[in-house]
C-alpha cells in the first residue's frame, strides 16, 4: 500500500486520539471520548497492517485473538475497586512489549546497527523493561499479594542505573553483543523491581501513572527504532499525559515525586491502623441512628456529601443519588464535595456519582467545597476517612501533614457513615470522629442511606 496513504490514515488516527484525550477532561464526555480514541487506534493498527513486509499475518492473527480472549472478559468482569490494578498489570504489558521489540530489532540487525537507531533501541528497552517489572510490583502490592516494604538504600538504585547506563553505553560504543544486551534487560528489571518494592499502598497510583508515562516514553524511543511514526506520536501522547497526571496526583497530595519514589509514605492500612490508645486524647465517639440522621438531614438548608472509597466499596452511590433527591424535593440544598484523591483512583467518585446519574453541577471541587463548610449545617461523610482528616493540618509528625482536605470539621455538624472505627488506606486515626459536632453512624454505607431514606420517607 501507497506510504502516503498510510500516513494519512496515521494522521486521522492522531486527531482521533488527541480529540479523545481531550474529551477525558470531563465526566459528561469521558465516555464517548474513550470511543473516539479507540477508533483511532484501531485505524492506526490497520494502517501498519497494510504496511509492506509487516511479516506474518498467522502470527499476528494469533496474537490479536489470544489478547483480545485475555483483555476483554479481564476488562468486564474488573470490579471498580480494582482498576488501578489492572491498569499497573496493562501498562507494565505494554513496557514488557516494547522492551521485547527492541531486544528483537537488536537481534535481527546482528551487531550492525546505526546509532541513530541503537540509541533509541536501547533506550527502549531500559526504561520498557523498568515499567514491566516496576508495574507488576505495583499491582503485586495493590493485590496485597505482599505487603513487604524492604528498605532499599538509595545507593543500591543508583549503583545498580549506573550500571545500567555504563553497560547501554559500552554497546552504543561498538560492543555489540547479545549477552550485554540481555544483561541491560535484566538489571534494568531489578532496577523495576527495587524501586518499586519500598514504595507503600497508598502512594500506588502515583507509581503506576509515573510508569504509565515511562511505558509511553519507551514506545515512542522504540517508534524511532522502527522509523513507525504511529508509535512515536502515541508514545509521546501517553508520556506527555502521565507525566501531567502524575504531577497532578502528587500535588493533590502534597508531595514531590521524588519524595514518593524516595520518602516514606503509605503503610497500606496495616502497621499502625486504629486508634492508638495511650496518648491521652479522648476517644470517645457518639453513635447515632439512622431515624436521627434522618430528621437532621431534612431540618438542614445545606448539606455536603462526602463520599469516599468506603461508598465504592459498599456501592452506595444509587442510594446516596435517591438521598439526595429525596432532600431536594424537601427543599433542602444538597452538594458533593470531591477530594481529588478520594476512592482509590483518579476521578473515582465522578465515575461512581456520574454512573448514579447526579447531575454535575452537584460536584464541588476541592477548593471551591472547602469554602463552604463553614456555612453547611450537615456534612454528610459515606465512607471517606483520610481525606477528611484533620490532622493533615495541625500534626506535623503525620504522614498526611501538608496534604489537602476537606475542610468537613469546619460545618456545623458532621455525621459519619463507616462500619467500624478502622483507619482508612494511609493507616492513621482520624480525630474528626471524636470531635463534638460529629456523631457517627455504624454499618454498610449502602444500608446505612437506604435506612435514613426510609426513615425519612416516614417523617
Ligand atoms: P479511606 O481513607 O481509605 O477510608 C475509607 C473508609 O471507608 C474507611 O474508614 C472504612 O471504614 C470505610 N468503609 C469501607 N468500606 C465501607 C462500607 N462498605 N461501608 C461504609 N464504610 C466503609 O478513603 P478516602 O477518604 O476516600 O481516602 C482515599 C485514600 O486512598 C487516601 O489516603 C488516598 O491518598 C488513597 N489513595 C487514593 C487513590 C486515588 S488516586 N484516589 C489511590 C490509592 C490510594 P470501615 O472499615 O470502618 O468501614
Amino acid at each position: 500500500v501507497d506510504p502516503d496513504l498510510i500516513n494519512a490514515a496515521y494522521i486521522v488516527a492522531f486527531v482521533l486520539f488527541i480529540v479523545g484525550l481531550r474529551m477525558l477532561r470531563g465526566p459528561r464526555t469521558a465516555v464517548t471520548g474513550n470511543y473516539v480514541a479507540a477508533v483511532g487506534m484501531f485505524i492506526a493498527v490497520v494502517a501498519t497492517l497494510l504496511q509492506d513486509g509487516v511479516g506474518d499475518f498467522g502470527l499476528i492473527a494469533v496474537g490479536l485473538a489470544v489478547g483480545t480472549a485475555i483483555g476483554i472478559p479481564s476488562a468486564r468482569s474488573v470490579k471498580m475497586t480494582q482498576v488501578p490494578q489492572m491498569v499497573a498489570l496493562f501498562n507494565g504489558v505494554g513496557g514488557g512489549a516494547v522492551a521485547l521489540i527492541s531486544y528483537a530489532e537488536f537481534r535481527e540487525a546482528g551487531g550492525d546497527i546505526v546509532l541513530e537507531r541503537l540509541i533509541p533501541i536501547l533506550f527502549a528497552a531500559i526504561i520498557g523493561s523498568i515499567s514491566f517489572w516496576g508495574s507488576n510490583v505495583a499491582f503485586a502490592k495493590l493485590q496485597e499479594l505482599t505487603k513487604a516494604r524492604p528498605h532499599i538504600p538509595a545507593a543500591v538504585n543508583g549503583g545498580l542505573a549506573a550500571v545500567v547506563i555504563g553497560l547501554a553505553v559500552a554497546v552504543a560504543a561498538g560492543a555489540e553483543l547479545e549477552w550485554l544486551f540481555l544483561a541491560i534487560l535484566i538489571l534494568a528489571g531489578l532496577l523495576g523491581v527495587l524501586a518499586v518494592f519500598p514504595i507503600g499502598g497508598a502512594d500506588m497510583p502515583v507509581v503506576i501513572s509515573t510508569l504509565n508515562a515511562f511505558t509511553g516514553l519507551s514506545a515512542a524511543a522504540a517508534g524511532m527504532a522502527l522509523d513507525n511514526i504511529a508509535l512515536i506520536v502515541a508514545g509521546m501522547l501517553v508520556g506527555a499525559s502521565g507525566s501531567i497526571l502524575t504531577k497532578q496526583m502528587a500535588d493533590a497530595m502534597n508531595r514531590s515525586i521524588g519524595n514518593v519514589f524516595f520518602g516514606g509514605f503509605g503503610t497500606g492500612g496495616s502497621a499502625s491502623a486504629g486508634p492508638a490508645s495511650d496518648d491521652g486524647v479522648d476517644r470517645t465517639v457518639r453513635s447515632t441512628s439512622a431515624a436521627d440522621v434522618a430528621i437532621q438531614l431534612s431540618y438542614a438548608e445545606r448539606v455536603v456529601i462526602v463520599p469516599g472509597y468506603g461508598m465504592a466499596v459498599a456501592q452506595a452511590q444509587r442510594t446516596v443519588a435517591d438521598l439526595a433527591a429525596d432532600l431536594e424535593k424537601r427543599g433542602v440544598q444538597v452538594t458533593y464535595a470531591i477530594h481529588p484523591v478520594a476512592g482509590r483512583m483518579p476521578g473515582h467518585m465522578n465515575v461512581l456519582l456520574a454512573e448514579a446519574d447526579v447531575p454535575y453541577e452537584q460536584l464541588k471541587e476541592m477548593e471551591e467545597a472547602n469554602g463552604e463548610f463553614a456555612r453547611t449545617d450537615v456534612s454528610l461523610v459515606i465512607g471517606a476517612n483520610d481525606v477528611t482528616n484533620p490532622a493533615a493540618r495541625t500534626v506535623a509528625d503525620s504522614p498526611i501533614y501538608g496534604m489537602p482536605i476537606l475542610d468537613v470539621d469546619k460545618s456545623r455538624s458532621i455525621i459519619v457513615l463507616k462500619r467500624s472505627m478502622s483507619s482508612g488506606f494511609a493507616g492513621i486515626d482520624n480525630p474528626l470522629f471524636y470531635g463534638e459536632k460529629t456523631a457517627l453512624l455504624f454499618g454498610d454505607a449502602k444500608a446505612s442511606v437506604a435506612d435514613v431514606l426510609s426513615e425519612m420517607q416516614n417523617l
